[in-house]
């Protein structure tokens, strides 16, 4: 499913290194002991040429800090190189004009990488990041567990009643502080909510059992819970105790905490307002997560189980071997699964023993329970989202048919898995020429909550907003897919042309090698030498300087180069543009002399 305008000839892969390039080139020249106060100012990354970074002086202490992250003192380890005093992996390197003068900076990660930024001016900038009063509680839900929140209300007179904004996560709460909500929800802050982040059931300092993916009950039934449940049952307890809340209640989240928003909005309690579920998994067997239709994502599925249901807390898998290698040598899944006992965590049981659509994941699946729009629903999700692309895009069209009062939005943007509520302006190597990311919270996010729970401004959008990316625009329709587009065939042909002629042969003979001569292609697939669906090494999904977050938008040529054992057809070069909206479906027929056979099917800019 998709929105992407392809230019004609488009050159989009050759936009690397620049950076580095210029930083080296600057990077020499240092004085001996320049004056602190010649470091402050403003500096733009090249790669992020919004959101300056300012560096300022106080009581002899350098301080670094932009709208999106928090003051932190500086560490001098060098005339000119500092670091994060509270992180000592990451440094600022600084740079010098020959006389003197600061030009810019290197900000040197832990894992090497750099990123050059350019000084724009002497003067630091200031920031209103407005204080919140921190507390943690225990709140009792209807089986007599208890789930442990943490609740930041704005200090400070406010002078009327203000909403309540809910996240609820398997992640840890513990983190959350004024600093962190600043630099996350720079654009809710300023609207002025009670910000409320949960622990839910099972997880960190929560109390009772955690299920992944917790099926829904039968909500007539008052001794069953689900996450509707624990989060009916939150919002009255902080409707009720919390002071000068104004009784309504917003739920949002991304990722595992989008898919507990969408759970807020089946059976809600009479306080929630709004929901935005955004990159919810809404099928982890039909799209999102784990199967996609069935083609199993090993180290994914692995990585995450293990991050799971190994402890109460984050524990995500470190391997530190090109999973490929450790799969192939493991043998399967199931001999890699024993090797550390994920065989025997709930989810990875799942995956063993329920490969197939049945039961065990038809009931985790939300979209058979949303047959009504019952609260105002923002769905957001990314086009790169390489965890949950399909759950924003399920949700909605389930939703869309019950939706009589206009209440189901989508925005889908040019991200991956969450991007949006970072800033950035590009995916890899692609560009879109401005932050979307701060464009979709501001035009979109922002102004949703604050018509639900602040009645002011106006509801933000018709029906559905994407970001097209190769036009770079914002676009807005009645309906997604959007009415005024075409249903349109691409046919394999024979000649191993992609075109939407129809092709006048068809069933070409099975012994018409080489393969790619006819409807059909054919190929040699070995299971001792399987082929990657990313450019190897794969890192441990989560790790530092994993490539999971941007291997949907790899470069595609390099990847299977010498490889054999795949089919492919292709147009030629484009001569005018084409723009793709909406759900991309492949009709595929094929037929394997093994026993079984994953097909993964890719569409290729
Ligand atoms: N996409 C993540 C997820 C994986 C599996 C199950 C549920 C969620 C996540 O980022 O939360």
């Amino acid at each position: 499913m998709t929105s992407i305008s392809i230019r004609a000839l488009a050159r989009i892969l050759l936009l690397v290194a620049v950076n580095t390039i210029v930083a080296s080139a600057q990077s020499s020249n240092a004085p001996a002991a320049p004056k602190l106060a010649s470091f402050e100012g403003q500096y733009l990354y090249d790669d992020s040429p919004f959101n300056p970074l300012s560096i300022s002086l106080a009581d002899e202490k350098l301080f670094a800090e932009s709208a999106r992250s928090p003051r932190a003192a500086l560490a001098q380890q060098s005339p000119d190189t500092f670091s994060l005093a509270a992180n000592s992996a990451v440094l600022f390197k600084f740079q010098f004009a020959p006389d003197g003068a600061v030009t810019g900076l290197l900000r040197i990660a832990a894992d090497k990488s750099s990123r050059h930024a350019k000084k724009i001016s002497n003067d630091p900038q200031t920031f209103s990041k407005p204080e919140f009063l921190r507390a943690e509680v225990m709140i009792p839900v209807r089986d007599g567990i208890k789930l442990h929140a943490v609740i930041l209300t704005p200090k400070g007179p406010v002078d009327h009643p203000l909403p309540i904004l809910l996240e609820r996560t398997p992640y840890g709460v513990d983190e959350y502080s004024s600093d962190g909500i600043n630099s996350r929800y720079p654009e809710l802050v300023r609207d002025h909510y009670i910000f409320v982040f949960e622990d839910i059931r099972g997880r960190y300092k929560s109390e009772g059992t955690f299920v992944m993916s917790r099926a829904e009950v039968d909500h007539a039934n008052p001794k069953l819970v689900d996450e509707s449940t624990d989060t009916y049952d939150t919002v009255a307890w902080l409707v009720k105790n919390i002071p000068n809340n104004n009784g309504r209640v917003g739920v949002f989240g991304i990722s595992y905490p989008g898919f507990l928003a969408q759970a807020a909005g089946i059976d809600p309690h009479p306080a929630v307002r709004a929901i935005s579920p955004q990159a919810p998994m809404i099928d982890v067997w039909m799209g999102d997560d784990f199967f996609h239709n069935g083609a199993f994502r090993q180290s994914y599925g692995y990585d995450y189980t293990m991050g799971m249901e190994s402890s109460k807390e984050n524990a995500f898998g470190k391997l530190d071997e090109d999973a490929y290698d450790y799969f192939l040598k493991a043998g399967s899944f199931a001999a890699a699964a024993k090797q550390s006992g994920v065989d025997k965590m709930p989810t990875g049981i799942g995956f063993l023993q329920n490969p197939q659509y049945d039961d065990f994941w038809r009931s985790r699946g939300v979209e058979w329970h949303l047959n009504k729009v019952a609260v105002p629903t923002l769905l957001v999700g990314g086009f790169w989202d390489q965890e949950d692309m399909y759950g924003p895009q399920e949700a909605y069209e389930a939703l869309e048919p019950h939706d009589t009062n206009h209440q189901n939005f989508l925005v889908i943007g040019p991200w991956n898995h969450g991007q949006w509520g970072s800033t950035s302006n590009h995916l890899g190597e692609i560009y879109f020429g401005e932050p979307t990311t701060d464009e979709f919270r501001a035009r979109y996010e922002a102004p949703f909550f604050n018509f639900y729970l602040h009645d002011q401004g106006t509801v933000p959008l018709q029906d559905t907003a994407t970001f097209e990316s190769g036009s770079n625009k914002w676009k807005e329709y009645s309906h997604w897919p959007p009415p005024e587009s075409q249903p349109s065939n691409l046919y394999l042909a024979a000649d191993g042309s992609l075109s939407h002629e129809r092709p006048a042969t068809v069933g070409v003979k099975k012994d018409a090698a080489p393969a790619s001569t006819g409807n059909f292609a054919e190929y040699v697939s070995d299971p001792a030498n399987p082929i990657p669906y990313r450019h190897r090494p794969i890192q441990a999904t989560y790790s530092d300087g994993s490539q999971w977050y941007t291997w949907m938008v790899e470069d595609q040529r390099t990847l299977l180069a010498g490889r054999k054992d795949y089919a492919s057809w292709s147009t030629g070069a484009l001569d005018h543009d084409v723009t793709i909206a909406g759900n991309v479906l492949a009709d595929i027929f094929a037929s394997t002399s093994g026993t079984d056979s994953d097909w993964v099917v890719k569409l290729i800019d």
